[in-house]
């Protein structure tokens, strides 16, 4: 079974349609989890009315704290974790299952990186590029987009790792984890939407700091980039 999570904070304009998709459109046995951070909008009555859908509510403020409490409550074999915000083309999470089964891998990732239609902010591209560089090379990966919030999981093995990030760090800490345990990642395109209803939460300033200073911190521990670096050459030819 495929549990879909998607964190949501003031989305009631997006949250419908991204539900709705999935629920008609994903054709593996699911259940959809959405954990709201107390919306004043009307998120969390929409989500509230649809039978389809699991409602948690999480009080505490923090992207990273609100996927990992949605996990927790997943019953999937598989997580999907996606936006609730309608940027994602969550039709693709079909194509990000097929290829995780057929490749035998513990997540794929969907990036943005060969959108046509190039709808990623300038400032996010550049940002991106900098920390998927760094992380590419300190921890032996070849991944486009380390900051896509679009991946099916494993459910055994983000189990099996240990994640502290509570906000928007927590996604590129979960691939420095990942990479440390051998666990292994492979890439599908996927088209992106500009955002059309609320704001952004993504603070870039404070996001991009959090983010560099924990991969960073990785990077300085000596263990980490040796087991990196050894399962590089152990799953290479997978
Ligand atoms: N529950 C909860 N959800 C959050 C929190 N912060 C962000 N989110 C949700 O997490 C997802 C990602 O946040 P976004 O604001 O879209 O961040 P972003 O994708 O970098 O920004 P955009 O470019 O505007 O899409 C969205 O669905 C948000 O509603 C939070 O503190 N609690
Ligand atoms: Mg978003």
């Amino acid at each position: 079974m495929v549990s879909v999570v998607i964190p949501t904070l003031n989305e009631a304009g997006n949250i419908l349609e991204a539900v709705s998709t999935i629920h008609n459109d994903l054709s593996y046995p699911k259940e959809i989890i959405v954990v709201d951070g107390n919306s004043t909008d009307g998120t969390k009555e929409i989500v509230q009315g649809l039978p389809y859908c699991r409602l948690i509510i999480e009080p505490r403020r923090g992207y990273g704290l609100a996927l990992m409490t949605g996990m927790k409550n997943a019953k999937g074999n598989i997580i999907v974790m996606v936006d609730g915000d309608g940027t994602y083309e969550v039709r693709h999470i079909n194509r990000m299952i097929t290829k995780m089964v057929e490749k035998d891998v513990d997540m794929v990732l969907a990036t943005r990186m060969y959108d046509p239609n190039k709808a990623m902010g300038i400032m996010n591209f550049l940002g991106n590029k900098v920390i998927t560089t760094f992380y590419d090379f300190f921890y032996a990966q070849f991944l486009s987009d380390t900051q896509s919030g679009f991946r099916a999981i494993s459910h055994e093995a983000i189990d099996n790792v240990e994640l502290k990030a509570s906000d928007m760090a927590y996604a590129t800490e979960m691939l420095m984890q990942f990479a440390k345990g051998g666990y292994t990642m492979l890439e599908v395109p996927t088209t992106y939407k500009s955002r059309k209803y609320g704001r952004p939460k993504l603070r870039r300033f404070k996001s991009g700091i959090e983010i560099f200073t924990t991969m960073v911190r990785g990077i300085l521990d000596a263990d980490t980039i040796r087991k990196c670096q050894e399962n590089w050459k152990k799953n290479r030819f997978k």
